[in-house]
């Protein structure tokens, strides 16, 4: 477990001298760690160095010290980057021509990118209809081969590890060892943000089990390297119409509106189960509303939007502390916790759109009726605000909405 006692975490105060500047991406920036030496020709886009972001908000509900690890600043909008560095890199060191992958969205998006910069054939095979719309945009406009078939994505990755087994294609999945060594990045990241200490509790997102077998591979090692005292308790949360992890056996046709997480069979299972076990955590799951509740509430208490997925983590953090969770006890000091939020928000803008709860108000270009817009109603309409019950009753008991009504706009005095 993470030493609680010396939790300085705060975000003040001057860089931490050892982190490489200029960036150089996650590969030469954790090079000690990782499968490659000087002559290796590193294939990167400059990922990772994502910020810790405070969740002041969060962190008044549920007690706790919490941070948000935004891995929608990554080049294509997730944390694949890391690990399509570290394989892009091995499989252009081993001599490969043509890269494959199954994906939901994110890890085509990736694969294709970084293709472009290791100058490889990328081939994806997708679930049709079930990708994100900006998730497929980027896989087309990367220009890799877009297949989408009929199937879901524990079929696709049947027939990528099949035909990639038959053919000299490099799969890409995270199946591929050298993903995982990339991933494992972000742990060291996190420790390194919080200077040298490694967070008590990590939320995350599962889904092919892949970043958190990955996660606790880098917490381990990097406690093994004498960087940090501690490990976390790693909390992974599966979508409920997905938790095979959950139900100790795959789902034959797993369904949630999450669909980067609509996975049922994860390839890292072992990973995912020894991960939690070993460090005395859990694997659980939350429901779909509990998903779209906690994506509403980060963008509009914290300001981060992240995509329906990746807010899995923070609805696992509120399902655990509403229901006074034990494992979330710590005596002395106030623990940390750290909420993996896996992909950015405008990788789904439909759901974004759905879920806004607020539209655009069509006024006429004049003064006078922007004015009356800006002025008028309770509240401002153009804040969205116009109906002021937004709460919603969910697991948690907190709500998304910011508080109704808002500043008083008496018109400025002369001069000012
Ligand atoms: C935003 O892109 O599996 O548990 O094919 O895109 O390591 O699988 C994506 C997974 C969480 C789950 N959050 O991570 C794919 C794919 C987001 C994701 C996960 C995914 P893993």
């Amino acid at each position: 477990m993470a030493d609680t006692q010396s939790g300085e975490s705060s975000q003040t105060g001057p860089i931490a001298p050892s982190k490489p500047y200029p960036w150089p991406g996650v590969v030469r920036a954790y090079a000690p760690f990782l499968p490659v030496n000087e002559d290796t020709r590193i294939i990167t886009l400059l990922e990772g160095n994502t910020p810790l972001i405070p969740a002041p908000y969060l962190s008044a509900v549920t007690g706790l010290d919490v941070y948000l690890k935004f891995e929608g600043a990554n080049p294509t909008g997730s944390f694949k980057d890391r690990g399509m560095a570290m394989a892009m890199t091995k499989a252009v060191e081993d001599g490969a021509t043509t890269v494959m992958c199954a994906s939901t969205g994110n890890t085509s998006a990736s694969a294709a990118a970084y293709a472009v910069r290791a100058g490889l054939r990328c081939v994806v095979v997708l679930p049709a209809g079930k990708i994100a719309l900006g998730k497929l945009a980027q896989a087309l406009v990367y220009g890799a081969e877009v297949l989408a078939i009929p199937g879901n994505f524990d079929r696709a990755l049947e027939i990528a590890r099949e035909l990639t087994a038959k053919y000299p294609i490099t799969l890409v999945n995270s199946v591929n060892p050298y993903r995982i060594e990339g991933q494992t990045t972000a742990a060291y990241e996190v420790c390194d943000a919080l200077r040298g200490r490694a967070p008590d509790y990590l939320f995350i997102p599962v889904g092919n089990a892949g970043n958190i077998t990955a996660y606790w591979k880098g917490f381990t090692r990097y406690q093994r390297a004498g960087k940090v005292d501690g490990t976390p308790m790693m909390l992974g949360f599966e979508a409920e119409g997905s938790a095979a992890l959950v139900r100790g056996a795959p789902i034959a046709e797993p369904e949630t509106i999450a669909t980067a997480i609509r996975i049922g069979n994860p390839a890292s299972w072992q990973g995912a189960v020894g991960a939690a076990r070993d460090s005395g955590g859990t694997i659980g799951s939350v429901t779909d509303d509990e998903i779209l509740e906690a994506y509403r509430l980060i963008a509009r208490r914290e300001g981060v939007m992240a995509e329906p997925a990746s807010a899995a983590s923070v609805a696992g953090l509120l399902k655990m502390a509403a229901g006074g969770d034990a494992r979330l006890r710590r005596a002395g000091g106030k623990p940390v916790a750290v909420c993996v939020l896996t992909g950015n928000g405008l990788k789904d803008p439909d759901i974004a759109v759905a879920q806004a709860r607020n539209t655009p108000k069509t006024v006429p270009a004049e003064l006078d009726a922007i004015a009356e817009a800006v002025l008028g109603g309770a509240g401002g309409a153009a804040r969205g605000h116009g109906s002021g019950a937004e709460s919603v009753g969910g697991a948690s008991g907190v709500s998304e909405a910011s508080g109704t009504g808002g500043p008083s706009l008496a018109p400025r005095k002369a001069g000012k």
